[in-house]
């Protein structure tokens, strides 16, 4: 059986750490994680890309149970000696373990490599045991529309900016991807979706993480006509955000900050949309019917992932929806 799956940060890792590691999957499962690259950044002279690192290292075993993204066992000696030198960004924690990483990619980078090739090669010591593509090899970074704190003029920053210094907490006016017209799908993105048995949105942030994918020329499209089924899982509980701040980029498109606002933001495929199904927590079971009036079928099980067994759950109740119908 073949699942692609789209993937932002630490929600979508973590699902997909339950998607591989439960023993329903496992068997003659090959997983496809498409990420999402508008999150890279240059710091420091260095490429960095939080999604695809973090997905590389929650599946690898590396990452930092406790922050969920970077390295466990961190140290940020190299971040300290630039902040001494008194060199900005001073806010990018920059770990000492996940610069081989970064330097590793820009070094790969330069010499001319695509991006898809360097994180394969990556991926080579990690053995995430997905196929990890970003969703494109161009740069379409996530510029977010804010008043600037002091001024208060009308300014785009980086969104690493926004959500590490300024902890999301500006209002967002707008997300600009840069460089968008000039993206195209990394090679295999399309063919991982027209192929696929079964496609899963994990819960990662609806606007800067899978939107951001669905927004590369062609991606939308691809989902909206492949064969397989497409299966959601909510990013929102009980209409508030599990982790990180989903409601500040919802409310920046307009969008509620719930179960139902998510799922009909992202649509039902028989509407134009891309939602098959749409998997909610217990708590928003109210809103069951709401979500089938859209013309996507919905089901009420425990989302909360507290730990891998949680997350293997959910990716389970995910397959099961598939072979029943
Ligand atoms: N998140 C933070 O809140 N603070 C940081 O200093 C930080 C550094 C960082 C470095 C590498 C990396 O791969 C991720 C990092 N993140 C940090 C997380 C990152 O900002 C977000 O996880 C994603 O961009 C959103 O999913």
């Amino acid at each position: 059986m073949k699942i692609t799956s789209l993937a932002g940060g630490i929600g979508g890792a973590r699902f997909l750490r339950g998607l591989t590691q439960s023993e329903k999957v496992t068997r003659n499962v090959d997983v496809t994680v498409i990420a999402n690259t508008g999150d890279d950044i240059w710091v420091h002279g260095v490429r960095v890309c939080p999604d695809l690192d973090t997905v590389m290292y929650t599946l690898g075993g590396g990452i930092s149970a406790e922050r969920g993204w970077g390295r466990e066992g961190e140290t940020f000696t190299a971040k300290e000696e630039l902040a001494i030198y008194g060199v900005e960004p001073t806010w990018f924690g920059l770990g000492d373990k996940d610069l081989a990483t970064h330097l590793i990619r820009t070094t790969s980078l330069n010499a001319g490599y695509p991006l898809s090739e360097v994180t394969q090669a990556l991926c080579d010591r990690w053995e995430p045991g997905v196929h990890l593509i970003p969703m494109t090899d161009q740069r379409c970074e996530t510029h977010v529309v804010v008043d600037h704190p002091e001024t208060g003029a009308r300014i785009a920053m980086h969104f690493q900016e926004w959500w590490i210094r300024y902890g999301a907490q500006l209002p967002a006016h707008e997300f600009i991807q840069v460089g968008l017209d000039q993206a195209q799908p990394a090679p295999g993105v399309i063919d991982a979706i027209m192929n696929a048995d079964l496609i899963l949105l994990p819960p990662s942030n609806p606007v800067v993480s899978i939107g951001t994918i669905l927004a590369i020329p062609g991606v939308h499209d691809a989902i909206r006509n492949t064969p397989a089924p497409v299966i959601g899982l909510s990013p929102i509980i009980n209409n508030a955000p599990v982790r990180g701040m989903a409601d500040a980029c919802l409310s920046a498109i307009n969008v509620e900050t719930s179960a139902v606002s998510v799922a009909r933001h992202y649509g039902s495929r028989s509407s134009g949309g891309i939602l098959d199904y749409w998997l909610i927590d217990h708590s928003d079971s109210d809103s069951l019917a709401e979500i089938e009036d859209l013309g996507i079928s919905a089901r009420a099980i425990p989302l909360l992932m507290t730990d891998i067994d949680a997350a293997g759950a959910m990716a389970n109740s995910a397959l099961d929806l598939v072979h029943a119908n």
